[in-house]
């Protein structure tokens, strides 16, 4: 409730978020950095660089408040309650596996504030919720390239910090432990598929997945991995949190399908927060179709539900 608070001082416009970025704050922060004690900083020289929705923001408000991260706790609100004792500074992130330059790199050495973009991306849970949520980040592309991956690399596979004495859900069996998730190479360096490590201009809160998250706008919200430590390149499709929870309901590509109901629920309408009714038509590829179906091509998309 606290940050909360402290956070609702004004400086979040909804709307205006393409030209907030430059506009708010001191000179203090480095890209990525916030204090590890959950203080939001200003992301500085953001670019509105693409933009792929003109539909209304959700508030700032709603996409810091209802959130799934189950390291924090399987309610809505638990992140938002108990996330603030995740300490995210210092932050390493490792890059290692089929590469010829695997690497660990402090945050602030892996983004760099002159290639912060915003990317206005909808964000549709597999639960049929969604928002749109405008994330700033680079392209995951631009921290995969320099490992030089190997011919061999066919996946990339993502885990989360696993540190149960700040992560009260990783005390329970909510999950197996760390979270993680993977994507299949093209998938991974796709120019849509980003690494974010701020929201409406200024660094995630840890609810978000700060310091820095996965976001592939066209799957089902549970492929964008939170407080990431480790990209690793890998040969075999890595295992992922929710197909080891539950194959016969999670498979690996799960890419926003209306077609393909989950098997206790519809995916062809979805609730756009706050709203409680699922007025709104689910999109194939949660409408980025034009940019990424042909990844598909020849692949049975009702099985790779
Ligand atoms: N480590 C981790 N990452 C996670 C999750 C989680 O429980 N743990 N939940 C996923 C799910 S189901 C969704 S819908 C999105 C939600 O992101 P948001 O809370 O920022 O909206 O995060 C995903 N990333
Ligand atoms: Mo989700």
């Amino acid at each position: 409730r606290r940050e909360f608070f402290r956070l609702a001082g004004g400086l979040l416009i909804p709307g205006a978020a393409g030209s907030l970025a430059g506009a708010c704050g001191d000179a203090s922060s480095a890209a990525g950095l916030s204090d590890g004690g959950g203080r939001q900083l200003p992301l500085q020289n953001v670019k509105a660089k693409v933009i792929n929705t003109d539909e209304p923001l959700n508030r700032f408000e709603d996409i810091t408040s209802y959130n799934n991260f189950y390291e924090f706790g399987t309610g809505k609100n638990d992140p938002q309650r108990y996330g603030g004792s995740l300490k995210t500074s210092p932050w390493t992130v490792k890059i290692d596996g089929l590469c010829n330059k695997p690497a660990s790199y402090h945050l602030e050495d892996l983004i760099k504030d002159q290639q912060l973009e915003e990317r206005i991306y909808r964000l549709r849970c597999v639960e049929a919720w969604s928002m749109v949520i405008p994330w700033v980040g680079i392209p995951l592309s631009t921290v995969l390239n320099p490992a030089e991956p190997q011919g061999k690399a066919k996946y990339v596979a993502f885990t989360t910090l696993f540190r149960p004495g700040e992560m009260p859900g990783q005390r329970t069996d909510a999950l197996q432990w760390p979270y993680v998730e993977g994507l299949r190479m093209d998938e991974a360096m796709h120019p849509l598929t980003i690494l974010a490590d701020g929201l409406y201009g200024k660094t995630l809160m840890n609810q978000n997945g700060a310091p820095i998250r996965l976001v592939v706008p066209w799957k089902y919200g549970f492929k964008g991995i939170k407080s990431i430590v480790q990209i690793k390149f890998v040969e075999k499709q890595p295992p992922t949190a929710w197909s080891i929870a539950n194959p016969q309901e999670y498979g690996f590509y799960s890419n926003v399908n209306p077609e393909v109901d989950h098997p206790r629920w519809s995916q062809a309408r979805e609730k756009r927060l706050p709203s409680l009714f699922a007025t709104y038509k689910t999109q194939m590829f949660n409408g980025y179709g034009d940019q990424v179906a042909s990844m598909y091509s020849g692949m049975d998309l009702k099985r790779n539900y």
